[in-house]
């Protein structure tokens, strides 16, 4: 917390909760740990009786135990994010690579390896608080830096471009793609008619749908996806010097994504598969990490584009300005508590440091206004930033007073500015932040769109024809599902003719598998060209083959071989990956040399949609067992089908057969464990990834 330097300033005191934060305390109890008491300090007799009137008698009103304990209950929730509801969040560092004061004075981008705390909350859009993790949807990447001068928030999302041009259409687009109104369904779903009839109709959106459309919005893990800043933003150096900006995260481990199907399943198996990984991976001791990279472009550069670098659905391709990498973002640390930290953390835009600047991109300059507006409304008041996790940890002081929930005492007389009773009171700085004094155009006040924001379709055909044919086949499932929900034909048309915008085939395969003809393709204000196409934009392209940070999924019964198992949990922990075992008792599994090793899922509490890859260690008398087990059966078909590398020992062959698998089945991606040799063999080929060439003969797309 700052430490005031006179009587005026905001000294906020250190929170002292006493013994209802289970802290030190000069009442003790009988046992020896701390009093219960009321929010008073009055110290509690008995918490689990109410006063009443006699034994049997009613409730007393005058119980202000129980009166204060049910209030405070009764208001326990505040409003949830009307988008972004659902997240997760960690602590840790951001450490800068080398000073870049060439291009920006921003105090924590100055000294090389300077670490600056952060705290940053990854999240889904449109799904409640309690929804699932695995939608198909957007995911929120917003990061908090407490730097010496000030909090600086990226608040970014894992994909570099968004649904629309203006803020104005902002809460048109949330309210299509929430829940219908009428009858509050579907949750945390694109697939219904409101969401496609407002996109059908908003050619603007049609690259940013190619990306939700994409892989990239059913990420295997927050630890395994990108970000990005999405608008241009300015950075200025010393000088006065402008320079613009994207910024990029890079996830350490690669990115990856779980195939549809295996979505579903997760949500039912684990809702907080997403969630749960962050926490696990930190608690066990592991780090999350991302690089920042910066594409940094000239205003001549941004003239020289055929897009306008203030339109937030373009990209400007790293083929054509490279990522410089500037620094590393670690998480290494669990909040304490979810609701002090995760719920209660504000986000705002509008919080940027000496050194980082706006520009006038539309839909930033609405953001500018909506996060420090719905903050208002979330947690109550003005006084949000004295909440711990919001508040700067540099010294911050000023004359605001009052409010609402003011946890400051400040001292004194003197609460405006200029004054001269407070010599010692703040005042401003010329080191201040200062806008860069931009060269505004200027002009009647129009509603109205630049023509340089005209052309809705080059990109998204960029984007598209840039993916790999498997997963432009995925592109094209998720556009067939999405619109096999949509009720309304005409809905379903509308869209089809602006993908026929996009790619010809897209949309003629888009039609097939909607059993329609095509129709024809939708008006064009801008006819869409072809760019120089980017494999930066492809994961596949981009994976890095590794098992670290992966699970394998380790099925084993009674009798299985121990070697085995240990030859497989050494190789998979080589590479950094993590094993889990199922068992089909929870209790312990006992292996062939006696030993009683520990099971973290019974067989049918742990799906294999929950691992990265699977392998199966049986005993006849085992493998006999498991194949007369539905949840087993699901275990090698759900694996099979998610196209994941599978091995297993000989005995497992009768689980294979009744999972539907023949020998004819059997590819490059199901491997025999004969010895335990053949683990490490096993844990190089799991690390390669999916076993791609299987899924056309599971799930033809057209
Ligand atoms: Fe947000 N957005 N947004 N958004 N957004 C919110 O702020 C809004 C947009 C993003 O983990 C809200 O605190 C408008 C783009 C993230 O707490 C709200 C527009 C990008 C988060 C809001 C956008 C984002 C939010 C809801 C169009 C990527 C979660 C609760 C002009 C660059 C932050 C809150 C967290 C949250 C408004 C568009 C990212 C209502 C008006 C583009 C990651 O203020």
């Amino acid at each position: 917390m700052a430490k005031a330097a006179s009587t005026s300033t905001n000294k906020l005191p250190a929170p002292d909760l006493g013994a209802s934060n289970g802290g030190e305390t000069h009442q003790t109890a009988a046992k020896g740990g701390a009093v219960l008491t009321t929010n008073q300090g009055i110290p509690i007799s008995d918490n689990q009786n109410s006063l009443k009137a006699g034994a049997r008698g009613p409730t007393l009103l005058e119980d202000f135990v129980l009166r204060e304990k049910i209030m405070h209950f009764d208001h326990e929730r505040i409003p949830e994010r009307i988008v972004h509801a659902r997240g997760s969040a960690a602590h840790g560092f951001f450490e800068v690579y080398e000073g870049l004061a060439d291009i920006t004075a921003a105090d924590f981008l100055q000294r090389p390896g300077e670490k600056t705390p952060v705290f940053v909350r990854f999240s889904t859009v449109a799904g409640n608080k309690g929804s699932f993790d695995l939608a198909r949807d957007v995911r929120g990447f917003a990061v908090k830096f407490y730097t010496q001068q000030g909090n600086f928030d990226l608040v970014g999302n894992n994909m570099p471009v968004f649904f629309i041009q203006d803020a104005i259409k902002f809460p048109d687009l949330v309210h299509a793609a929430k829940p219908e109104p009428d009858r509050e369904f579907p949750q945390a779903a694109t697939a219904h008619d409101t969401f496609w009839d407002f996109i059908s109709l908003t050619p603007e959106s049609t690259h940013m749908i190619m990306w939700t459309m994409s892989d990239r919005a059913i990420p295997r893990s927050y630890r395994m996806m990108e970000g990005f800043g999405v608008h241009t933003f300015r950075l200025v150096n010393a000088a006065g010097e402008a320079t613009f900006a994207k910024f990029h995260w890079r996830p350490k481990l690669g990115m990856q994504s779980v195939v549809w199907d295996e979505a579903v399943k997760i949500n039912g198996a684990d809702p907080d598969f997403h969630r749960r990984d962050l926490w696990e991976t930190i608690d066990q001791g592991d780090v999350v990490e991302f690089e920042l990279s910066l594409q940094l472009f000239s205003a001549e550069d941004a003239a020289s584009f055929d897009f306008d670098v203030l339109d937030a659905t373009k990209i400007i391709p790293e083929e054509v300005v490279p990522l410089r990498p500037v620094g590393r973002l670690v998480l290494d640390r669990n909040p304490d508590n979810f609701f002090a930290e995760t719920e209660q953390v504000a986000f705002c835009i509008g919080n940027i440091v000496p050194g980082v600047d706006f520009t006038d991109d539309p839909l930033l300059q609405g953001r500018l206004f909506s996060y420090l507006d719905t903050q208002l409304k979330r947690l109550g008041g003005p006084n949000f930033h004295q909440i711990p996790i919001n508040q700067p940890k540099c010294p911050f002081a000023n004359y605001q007073r009052d409010g609402h929930m003011q946890m400051a005492v400040p001292t004194g007389r003197v609460n405006y500015e200029p004054n001269s009773l407070a010599p010692n009171g703040p005042r401003e700085t010329p080191n201040g932040f200062r806008t860069f004094p931009r060269n505004e155009e200027g002009g009647p006040a129009i509603r109205i769109r630049p023509e340089s924001f005209a052309d809705h379709y080059t990109q998204a055909r960029l984007f598209f024809r840039s993916q790999t044919p498997v997963e432009q086949d995925h592109i094209v499932a998720a556009l067939v599902f999405e619109l096999s929900r949509v009720e309304t034909p005409a809905i379903r048309e509308r869209m089809v003719a602006n993908l026929l915008n996009v790619d010809n085939d897209l949309g003629a395969r888009v039609a097939d598998g909607l059993g329609m003809k095509p129709p024809k393709a939708a008006p064009a204000a801008v006819a869409p060209r072809d760019m120089e196409l980017s494999p930066a934009l492809s994961i596949l392209e981009k994976a890095i083959p590794t098992f670290k940070g992966r699970k394998l999924g380790l099925l084993v019964g009674d009798g299985g071989d121990a070697k085995l198992v240990k030859a497989l949990q050494t190789a998979v922990e080589a590479d950094g990956g993590v094993v889990r075992i199922v068992a089909e008792k929870i209790g312990g599994v006992t292996l062939s040399d006696g030993s009683v090793m520990a099971v973290d899922f019974k067989v049918d509490g742990g799906p294999s949609c929950l691992f990265d890859a699977v392998a199966i260690v049986v005993d006849e008398a085992g493998g006999a067992r498991l194949a007369g087990m539905a949840a087993a059966q699901a275990f090698v078909k759900d694996a099979y089908g998610h196209l994941k590398v599978i091995a297993a020992t000989e005995p497992a062959m009768p689980l294979f057969g009744k999972a539907g698998l023949s020998d004819a089945d059997m590819d490059e991606g199901c491997l025999m464990l004969a010895s335990p040799d053949d683990a490490k063999v096993f844990v190089a080929k799991a690390a390669a990834g999916r076993i791609w060439p299987r899924e056309p003969t599971l799930r033809p797309t057209p």
